[in-house]
C-alpha cells in the first residue's frame, strides 16, 4: 500500500471527470502526473465504481425518455404505416401535437368496440393501490387489452414507433366519452409517490413517464386538453393527439393537466400511458 489516502474531493473529481467523458486511462495519467500511485488510483476507481453501483441498485439513473426524434424539427414523422404530422412541441414541459395520427375509421372502429363497455370512469386509487370512482373525473371509460384487436393492436405499434418506446412499456389503451358537462379536473397522471398504495402500483411496470392523449370525436364546443401552468390549451381534434412526458413524479414537471368541461357534443379519446418498464 502507498498509505495515500482516497479524499471526499478526490472522489468527487474522478466522478467529474468520467462523467465529462475522460477515460480511465486519461485519468491515470492525469493522477500519476500529479503525484499519485497506480495503486491509490486504482483504489479511486473502485470506491467509485460501487458508490455508482450502490446508487443504481436505490434509484437506477432514467437513461431515456419516451418522444417522438425533434432532432431536425420534421414537420412530418413516418412511424411505417402512417405519416404523422408535427404541428406543435414545446420544451419545459415536452408537450408535443401530433396531426393525422389516426385516421377517421381507425377513430370510428375505436369508438364502436369500446362502446358497448363503457362505464363510469375509475381511476387508480393510490390510497390503496386499487380502484375507485373520482369525483375529478366525470366521463365514462373503458380499457383495452394490449393488442386486444388489429385496430388497437395497429394503432400501438405506430405509436411504439413514434415514441420510439417498446410497445410493451405500454398500458392497455383507455377510451373516455364525456356527455356535455364532463370534464376532467387538473391532475398529473404520474402516481404520487408520497401515498400509500404507490408500491403496489410501481411493481407492474415502474412509474408512468409520458402520456398520449389521442382524440376520437370532437364536441362542438369545449373540451380542450389544458395546460394550467404553461396556459397551454390543446384543442380536440379528431384524428389528432397530444403527447407530453414527465422525468419525475413531481409537479416541477409543470404536467399538470386537465380536460375541459365538454359545453355541446360528446368528446371521445382514447389514452396510452407509457411506464418506465414492462407493463404486464
Ligand atoms: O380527455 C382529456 O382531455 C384528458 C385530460 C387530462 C385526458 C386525460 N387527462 C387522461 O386521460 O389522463
Ligand atoms: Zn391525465
Amino acid at each position: 500500500m502507498t498509505g495515500q489516502v482516497i479524499s471526499p474531493e478526490l472522489r468527487e473529481w474522478v466522478v467529474a471527470q468520467l462523467a465529462a467523458g475522460h477515460s480511465i486511462a486519461s485519468l491515470r495519467a492525469s493522477m500519476r502526473d500529479a503525484g499519485w500511485h497506480a495503486d491509490a488510483a486504482d483504489a479511486a476507481f473502485a470506491e467509485v465504481e460501487a458508490q455508482s453501483a450502490r446508487l443504481a441498485a436505490v434509484a437506477p439513473a432514467r437513461t431515456s425518455m419516451p418522444g417522438p426524434d425533434l432532432s431536425d424539427a420534421p414537420l412530418y414523422i413516418d412511424t411505417g404505416d402512417r405519416r404523422v404530422q408535427v404541428l406543435q412541441t414545446l420544451r419545459h414541459p415536452r408537450v408535443v401535437v401530433f396531426g393525422d395520427l389516426l385516421s377517421d375509421e381507425e377513430c370510428e372502429a375505436l369508438i364502436q368496440a369500446a362502446r358497448q363497455r363503457l362505464a363510469r370512469s375509475l381511476t387508480v386509487e393510490t390510497q390503496t393501490g386499487g380502484e375507485a370512482l373520482n369525483v375529478d373525473r366525470t366521463s365514462d371509460g373503458m380499457f383495452f387489452e394490449r393488442g386486444e384487436n388489429p385496430v388497437v393492436a395497429c394503432l400501438e405499434q405506430r405509436i411504439a414507433a413514434l415514441l420510439r418506446w417498446p410497445l410493451e412499456f405500454g398500458e392497455g389503451l383507455q377510451v373516455l366519452r364525456y356527455a356535455p358537462g364532463a370534464q376532467y379536473r387538473p391532475h398529473y397522471d404520474y402516481f404520487d409517490p408520497n401515498e400509500p398504495g404507490t408500491p403496489t402500483i410501481l411493481r407492474r411496470g415502474g412509474q408512468r413517464v409520458a402520456t398520449l392523449v389521442m382524440y376520437l370525436q370532437e364536441p362542438e364546443l369545449g373540451g380542450a386538453t389544458t395546460f394550467p401552468d404553461v396556459g397551454l390549451e390543446v384543442a380536440p381534434k379528431r384524428g389528432t393527439g397530444v403527447f407530453f412526458s414527465y422525468e419525475r413524479p413531481d409537479p416541477a414537471t409543470h404536467t399538470l393537466h386537465g380536460g375541459a368541461p365538454v359545453l355541446a357534443g360528446e368528446k371521445w379519446v382514447a389514452t396510452k400511458w407509457l411506464r418506465e418498464r414492462e407493463f404486464r
